[in-house]
């Protein structure tokens, strides 16, 4: 069984969102595209409570896209974002969520950040995203979504390592690019771990 992973296509991720991506609303109609193609179809959905670590907000020393350790690990300060039950960490609304099986939040625990759809970034807490497309037999995903460099490279590589085929939908995906170069770079890492990089229209 082949799946469709939609992964953080939520307002503050689009232009005019706390977190905006460069052209973030570009990917909905082909989400919308894609999702009557699919029996199975997934999203994850960013979702932090208002005092989240990763929030720059929650510091008296960090600065927004200033890197710091917390908990021991590596983590980027954020802007405030994808707060639970705010408009900006529900969905696109011209996302049709209809043809979405199951949601998966992440990234609900304050202390530490969840960029994959699949697991925190310590890897000790799952989403329950595995189990879930373990339990319906998927052995195929097709990922896309936002952003490129963070939550989509890391969906990838987890599910490439749960030992799915991954198919990244490198147009359906758009990328925040902190450092020039990051969308890039996180494509090309993507492909050597062994997804395979195709376009919606090969679906
Ligand atoms: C994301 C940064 C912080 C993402 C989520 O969805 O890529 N990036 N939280
Ligand atoms: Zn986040």
């Amino acid at each position: 069984m082949k799946s469709l992973i939609l992964v953080d296509i939520q307002n503050d991720f689009c232009p005019g969102g706390s977190l905006a991506v460069t052209g973030g609303n570009e990917v909905v109609p082909i989400a919308n595209l894609l999702i009557p193609k699919f029996e199975m179809v997934v999203a994850t959905q960013d979702w932090h409570p208002a005092n989240h670590k990763s929030f720059a907000s929650q510091h008296d020393d960090v600065a927004v896209g200033d890197l710091f350790k917390l908990n021991g690990i590596d983590q980027i300060a954020w802007p405030d974002h994808c707060i639970q039950g705010s408009q900006g960490a529900e969905f696109v609304e011209q996302l049709h969520t209809k043809g979405i099986k199951r949601v998966f939040p992440k990234g609900t625990n304050p202390q530490i950040d969840s960029y994959s759809g699949f697991f925190d970034n310590d890897k000790r807490n799952a989403t329950g995203l595995g189990e879930f497309l373990n339990a319906e037999d998927v052995n195929e995903v097709f990922v896309m979504g936002l952003a490129t460099d963070y939550c989509v490279k890391f969906t990838v590589l987890d599910a490439i390592e749960l030992g799915l085929k991954v198919n990244l939908v490198v147009d359906g995906c758009r990328g925040v690019d902190l450092q020039e170069g990051d969308v890039t770079k996180a494509t090309e890492e993507m492909k050597s771990a062994g997804a395979k990089v195709i376009c919606s229209n090969e679906v």
